[in-house]
């Protein structure tokens, strides 16, 4: 069987940052207004008042300290918070397939290939722009490649499960070089105001090249020595979009339509949950995890991660160990762990060994044993 490696990443990143402190000042705006209007309804206590965001609650909580979005007017005007689309004509590339081809193509170039190279594409992410048809093929016909493509959605495990399909497709000889490409317009299904939630994602696309090591050309090349994948239900994390909406009459702006989540059951299920799949993970490789160099872990909160590492390695994340991208790019789902790759990993020598492990909604956990050849 041939060996598949990473060969190259790209990363697209938004035009727009959203520091806290702007987040917080919109939000809390909307709050003032949202309670004035209702006034009468608080006060007979049929309706609960909003209560205020706040900055130092948002970094002590989760880490996070700003967030790129590829549209800010929008979420910021307290009278819309939600960003503000132009729609586009049928024959103009989509904006999922738009900031895709951007990170293939910056993947494309790190690994030395172009999009004629290119014979398989996953396009994986937490929700996609449409039903029909897949924003895989949209971007296979920008890139000029060729083979397959399709849409994948696995919430923020939806890289992992996609590097697994490539690699998989890669060593069964069927594909030589294959795309893996996360569009992440998080912006567009997270419910900005409400105050639980508001501060968490951000946007981001991120893309990786997974190819035959027979034929890789690129100098900097990774070997998937294994990868492992799992989910198990649980309805903590949840979204109520589709198409069924429209057929039960029911809102589409109403709350359950966009992210919801109850974060201290999340918190306490997944660390747990992810620290032991990584280390049956490498068990089953005959590894322990004092001999990886470095993890890439879900970038949704620094205390999971932070708990995660300690569970695995008694070391603090952050830093060398398990470098945090979540500071600058808030939780940018399924592209989150493979950020944390592409920003960090120049620096790591042959032979060093490397995880990917996303974790989140479904539950969904997916591991990707790396070694820098
Ligand atoms: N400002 C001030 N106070 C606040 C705020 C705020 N913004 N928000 C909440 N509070 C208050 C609460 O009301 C509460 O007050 P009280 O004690 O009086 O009730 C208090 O602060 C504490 O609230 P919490 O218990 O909720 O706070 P936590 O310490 O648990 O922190 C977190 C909240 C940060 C959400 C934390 O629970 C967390 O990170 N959990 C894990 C979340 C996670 O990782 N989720 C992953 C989901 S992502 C995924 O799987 C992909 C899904 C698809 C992607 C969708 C993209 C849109």
């Amino acid at each position: 069987m041939p060996q598949a490696v990473i060969s190259g990443t790209g990363l697209y990143q938004p035009p727009h940052i959203i520091t806290n402190a702007e987040l917080v000042e919109a939000f809390n705006a909307y709050a003032q207004a949202h309670n004035a209007t209702h006034a009468d309804a608080i006060a007979r206590g049929e309706q609960v008042a909003l209560t205020s965001s706040s900055v130092e609650f948002i970094e002590k909580a989760s880490g996070i300290k700003q967030r790129y979005v590829i549209e800010k007017a929008g979420v910021l005007d307290p009278a819309r918070m939600r960003p503000k689309f132009e729609e586009r004509a049928d024959d103009q590339l989509s904006l999922m397939a738009e900031i895709g081809v951007d990170a293939c193509r910056k993947a494309l170039a790190a690994a030395g290939r172009t999009g004629a190279d290119v014979d398989a594409i996953f396009c994986a992410a937490s929700n996609m722009q449409r039903a029909y048809p897949a924003m895989a093929v949209e971007i296979q016909q920008a890139l000029g490649a060729g083979g397959y493509g399709f849409d994948m959605n696995v919430a923020c495990s939806s890289a992992t499960f996609a590097i697994e399909q490539a690699v998989n497709a890669v060593r069964a000889g069927g594909v030589k070089c294959a795309l893996v490409v996360n569009p992440e317009i998080t912006s567009a299904h997270i419910e900005w105001k409400d105050r639980d939630c508001h501060f968490i994602f951000g946007d981001v696309c991120t893309a990786l090249v997974i190819e035959s090591a027979d034929s890789a050309v690129s100098a900097d090349q990774w070997e998937v020595l294994g990868t492992k994948l799992a989910t198990q239900f649980s309805n903590a994390i949840r979204n109520n979009f589709g198409f069924i909406n429209r057929s039960e009459d029911s809102d589409p702006l109403a709350r359950d339509k966009t992210f919801r989540q109850e974060g201290r059951k999340v918190f306490k299920e997944v660390v747990p949950m992810a620290a032991a799949h990584i280390e049956a993970h490498l068990a089953a490789m005959h590894l322990e995890p004092t001999q990886v160099r470095r993890f890439w872990l879900h970038q949704a909160n620094l205390g999971m991660n932070q708990l995660i590492l300690k569970k695995l390695v008694g070391a603090e994340a952050g830093g060398d160990l398990a470098p945090l991208v979540l500071d600058t790019y808030a939780n940018t789902s399924s592209a989150g762990s493979v950020l944390a790759f592409h920003e960090h990993h120049a620096d790591m020598k042959p032979g060093d060994l490397g995880v990917i492990c996303s974790f989140g909604a479904g539950y969904s956990i997916g591991s990707v044993v790396l070694r820098k050849a």
